[in-house]
């Protein structure tokens, strides 16, 4: 057969029947009153495709068309309950822009339609292309936290073990690199210990640098549930909505929370509310610590952080109170120059006072995407599958046995990093590109570059569900993706629950899901054999099993997608057969932690300035995050909703104090331009004190944000420090919009 004919012969099989079980009768929420078009004859159970709270939703369909869905009631995750981009979850797939056929640029460079077994042949002479006249190393890839485990793990695997690439990243790069880093330090493994069940079980709560309310509305809804009537400590430099429901908001200067922190040890050491045996018995460093600590005095800590003694005092009397005392964190820590050091100070907080491994308990990074969970441990981009090592030959020899490989093609070196792949294209070294559910063109750091370097590649191949993405306006070759929804394949959400999520409409015109898309493409490479056992996700998963068998997240013990289908999610690990399980279950509750002798380490550093320093032309710092609920990232998906658009301002806009406004002659809702030494965006003022003075906030769903953004880095992690640039605003004429 041609390799014409067995892609001919592959897409036929593709094309797969919609998920035909009936998992639930129809009924509850009021269906009843739905419109004769509208009432479901099936009912379908998926998880969402937006944030990694992975709330459960029952998908209606009627004559084998999704008409609709409503939250799972009966779940462990949502109760019951779904944020507005959950109730909308089937717009975006729509909408007018999708992708629905194979796009090549062509000799005149404008973008032509074409087939699959086209398209594949292309992408493959284009990657080897550049791959023989710039080296193996020249083409690179970026991945995502968006498709499901057994997509990434076949893209890394096509990628590295068929197409010989050597550098693939992800966006998790931008999300959640930093808290990797600090849990594989502190606790000897990547290891988010909780369950959801904490947020209620605990009587204090601590969330640094996470604005819950807006980024994971139902672990809020979840929180608000506590009976405890706890004590809520919001971190952060805003008066978010979270903030503004906090018992205590703690304004601290941005970048101030190490200091914070340090000074928090200091004052529970200082009331000997050191839980003694746990530190004696599972953590080592602890001297280290207490040492480093001595020198945070208050005096210090309150100049450093922008507050007051007694706020601090508050503080740490109540983390000294507290029986149950979790911590959480997110973006406010992870992005910035110092995030592995400061989220590894919240993990100190935590063993010092032993609050692991108990309901309610824990030092608890709360994820981003639905299936950054997934990434984190199956993308095979920096780390080789299953958290294992490239540069280890044991772990490459065993990925190759399970896998059947034959070793020689596991590479030994690690890949750059996100950053340092968008550097290798400044410097030449990397020439190709394939980018896989992320929008590096509006979402990384430092935009005015990017777009310029992305311009500058020999083949930019684009992988997504729109043709109008700022970085499939760029491509080269543009490959048409299903979306959530239109494809199989599992999930894992914040608290380790391996979840499906199931095929209920039919992807547009040619679009094929992610899945597909890699089959074909390794059998146009030629190495379709290599991954002949890969052959639908439901195998994929079984190779994943046994991939994670051994490993701290080992979930070999579940059975395959029909015993996921009948718990409602499984949280990893699960290493035991038929072992019955609880349904909210939390790690180091034995206090054995993942380092060879047991104990969880204290981890100290010095705190560092930001990268850059503010100055009488940029006396402003720029923080930037999520905007609304309502608002998904670059907004490919939610801008595709009429009923989330009416929910967000149409505008960009600026929060700026009212102090900082009046000092520069801005009125509420005039026309403004923020500017960094990188770029300027125009925004609509927004004047309100919860910013706080000397700072402004942008959200990052504008496609100018980045502009204004300061490309610097965790030297751990290498996570983009996003949170902190120097920036000025000024008033522009009102026509200037
Ligand atoms: N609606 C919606 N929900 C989402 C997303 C979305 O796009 N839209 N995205 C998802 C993803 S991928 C992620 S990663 C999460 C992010 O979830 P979050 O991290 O909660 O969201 P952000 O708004 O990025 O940042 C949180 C807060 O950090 C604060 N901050 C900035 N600098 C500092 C600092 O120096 N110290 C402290 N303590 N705080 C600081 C900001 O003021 C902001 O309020 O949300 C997820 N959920
Ligand atoms: N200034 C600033 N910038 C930031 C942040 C910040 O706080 N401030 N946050 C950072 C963070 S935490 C994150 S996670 C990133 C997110 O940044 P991105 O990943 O760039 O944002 P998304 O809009 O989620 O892009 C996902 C893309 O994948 C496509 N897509 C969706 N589903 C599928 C699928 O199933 N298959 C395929 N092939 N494509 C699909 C979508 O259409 C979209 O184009 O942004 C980062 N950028
Ligand atoms: S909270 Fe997250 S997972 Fe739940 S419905 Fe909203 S976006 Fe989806
Ligand atoms: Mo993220």
């Amino acid at each position: 057969m041609s390799a014409r004919d067995r892609a001919r012969a592959l897409l036929r099989r593709h094309d797969g029947p919609l998920t035909r079980e009936l998992v639930r009768a129809p009924g509850g929420h009021g269906l009843g009153q739905l419109p004769a078009d509208r009432v479901p004859d099936r009912v379908v159970r998926s998880v969402c495709g937006f944030c990694s709270t992975g709330c459960s939703l029952d998908v209606h369909l009627k004559d084998g068309r999704a008409v609709g869905l409503t939250p799972t009631t009966d779940y462990p995750v949502n109760l019951g309950m779904a944020c507005p981009k959950g109730w909308e979850a089937l717009a975006p797939l729509a909408a007018d822009d999708r992708a629905t056929t194979p796009l090549v640029r062509d000799r005149r460079g404008r973008m032509a339609a074409t087939d699959w077994p086209d398209a594949t042949a292309c992408f493959v002479a284009g990657v080897r292309g550049v791959q023989q006249r710039h080296g193996p190393d020249s083409v690179a890839f970026l991945s995502t936290g968006q498709i499901p485990t057994e997509e990434m793990a076949l893209l890394g695997a096509v990628a590295k073990f068929g197409l010989g690439m050597v550098h693939g990243d992800g966006n998790t790069r931008q999300c959640m690199a930093t808290a990797v880093s600090a849990y594989k330090e502190s606790f000897g493994s990547d290891a988010p210990p909780y369950t959801y069940a904490d947020f209620e079980a605990s009587d204090v709560v601590v969330l640094v640098g996470s604005n819950l309310a807006v980024a994971h509305p139902i672990m809020w809804e979840r929180l608000s549930r506590n009976p405890n009537d706890p004590e809520l400590i919001v971190v952060d430099p805003r008066r978010t909505e979270t903030a503004a429901a906090a018992t205590q908001h703690l304004a601290v200067r941005p970048k101030g929370d190490l200091e914070l922190l340090y000074g928090l040890g200091h004052l529970l050491i200082a009331r000997d509310a050191v839980d003694h045996e746990f530190v004696a018995a599972h953590t080592s460093g602890f001297e280290a610590y207490a040492e480093h600590v001595a020198a945070y005095t208050p005096g210090r800590v309150a100049e450093a952080t922008g507050l007051d003694i007694e706020e601090l005092h508050r503080c740490a009397d109540a983390i000294a109170r507290g029986r149950a005392v979790s911590l959480w964190w997110t973006m406010g820590v992870n992005q910035s120059h110092q995030g592995t050091r400061t989220a590894q100070a919240i993990i100190d907080l935590a063993l010092l006072t032993g609050n692991i491994g108990r309901p309610g308990t824990g030092a608890n990074s709360i994820t981003g995407q639905c299936n950054a969970m997934g990434s984190r441990l199956f993308s095979n981009t920096t780390g080789l599958l299953g958290g294992r090592d490239f540069t280890d030959p044991d772990h490459r020899a065993e990925v190759a046995d399970i896998l059947d490989l034959d070793v020689a093609t596991v590479p030994d070196r690690p890949s750059l990093a996100y950053d340092q792949i968008i550097e290798g294209i400044a410097d030449g070294r990397i020439r190709g590109l394939w980018v896989i559910a992320t929008n590096t063109a509006h979402s990384w750091i430092g935009q005015a570059d990017v777009h310029e370097l992305l311009d500058r590649l020999d083949l930019l191949v684009v992988q997504d569900l729109y043709t109008t993405t700022e970085t499939a306006r760029r491509a080269d070759i543009i490959l048409p993706a299903a979306g959530w929804g239109e494809k199989e394949g599992t999930f894992i959400n914040s608290e380790r629950r391996i979840s499906r999520i199931r095929k209920v409409a039919q992807a547009p015109g040619q679009a094929l899901a992610d899945f597909h898309i890699f089959r074909l493409i390794a059998e146009a490479a030629g190495c379709g054999g290599t991954f002949r056992s890969w052959d639908s996700p439901e195998a994929v998963f079984d190779l994943l099993r046994e991939l994670s068998r051994g490993r701290p997240f080992d979930f070999s013990g579940i059975s395959g997608y029909e015993e996921l289908d009948r718990a409602g999610g499984i949280q990893w690990p699960q290493p035991v057969a038929g072992a019955e399980v609880d349904t909210e279950r939390r790690l180091f509750a034995d206090g054995v932690f993942h380092h060879p002798d047991g104990r969880a380490r204290f981890v100290i550093a010095d705190s560092r300035p930001a990268a850059e320093t503010l100055s009488a032309r940029r006396p402003l710092v720029l923080l930037t995050g999520r905007g609304s609920s309502s608002e998904w990232h670059t907004g490919t998906r939610t801008g595709k909703s009429a009923a989330l658009r009416r929910l967000v301002p149409s505008d960009p806009y600026v929060e700026i104090a009212p102090g900082d406004a009046a000092e520069r002659g801005i009125r509420p809702h005039d026309w403004v331009e923020v500017t960094s030494a990188r770029g300027a965006m125009r925004a609509r003022a927004f004047v309100t004190p919860t910013v706080g003075t000397g700072r402004v906030f942008v959200s990052m769903h504008h496609a100018t944000t980045n502009r204004l953004t300061m490309p610097s880095f965790d030297p751990q992690s290498r996570q983009p420090a996003y949170k902190h640039a120097a920036v000025d605003v000024r008033r522009l004429g009102n026509a200037a919009g």
